[in-house]
């Protein structure tokens, strides 16, 4: 419980395991007495951002401020992690430049289109595909892979335990923890 603060940013596909992948990394970190809070659709969207949809301009919006809060927390001294799609790497530049430098972690949560729309938790890839929805991340919206994340984990090719691993691995080596 003596870490370093700083925001774990997960990005990637819809159905790419981010929510998975933080939910089992902050079990992880709890169990090694770190103080972490998690950002996600569930307690972001339907709260602090319900004004926003997934227009491009929404979803740069979306991203600010899941930054500044991540930035607050940071200041709070949490390890923040956040699990949202952020699919512009310029919005993923934003949020890096309003923190210090080692305070933002960019993590590609990285997956193949084919994977994650078989796992299609949702049925949301099969309504994109119908036209049901329109701009769906992959199908008719961008996905921009980041051009140099901290850290790059494989869901399609990993288990969750090897992805978590890879990220505790990380933290320990550069003295977050
Ligand atoms: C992508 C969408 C869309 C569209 C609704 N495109 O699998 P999910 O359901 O739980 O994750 C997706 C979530 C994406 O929200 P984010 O806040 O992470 O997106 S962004 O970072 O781009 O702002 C999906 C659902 O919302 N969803 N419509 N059109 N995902």
């Amino acid at each position: 419980n003596n870490h370093k603060s700083a925001v774990l940013w997960f990005t990637g596909l819809s159905g790419s395991g981010k929510s998975t992948l933080s939910v089992a990394l902050e079990n992880e970190l709890f169990q090694l007495g770190i103080h972490t809070y998690r950002l996600d659709g569930d307690n972001v969207r339907h709260g602090l951002n319900k004004n926003l949809g997934f227009s491009p301009e929404d979803r740069s919006e979306n991203i600010r401020r899941i930054g500044e809060v991540g930035k607050l927390m940071s200041d709070a001294g949490l390890l923040t992690l956040t699990a949202f799609i952020s699919p512009y790497q310029e919005d993923r530049d934003q949020v890096r430049s309003i923190l210090e430098k080692d305070e933002f972690i960019e993590i590609y949560v990285k997956c193949n289109l084919e994977a994650c729309e078989s796992r299609d938790p949702k049925g949301l890839y099969k309504k994109a595909r119908a036209g049901e929805i329109k701009g769906f991340t992959g199908i008719d919206a961008p996905y921009e892979e980041p051009t140099n994340p901290e850290i790059i984990v494989e869901t399609d090719n990993q288990s969750l335990e090897e992805s978590v691993q890879v990220i505790i691995n990380y933290l320990k080596e550069k003295n977050y923890l």
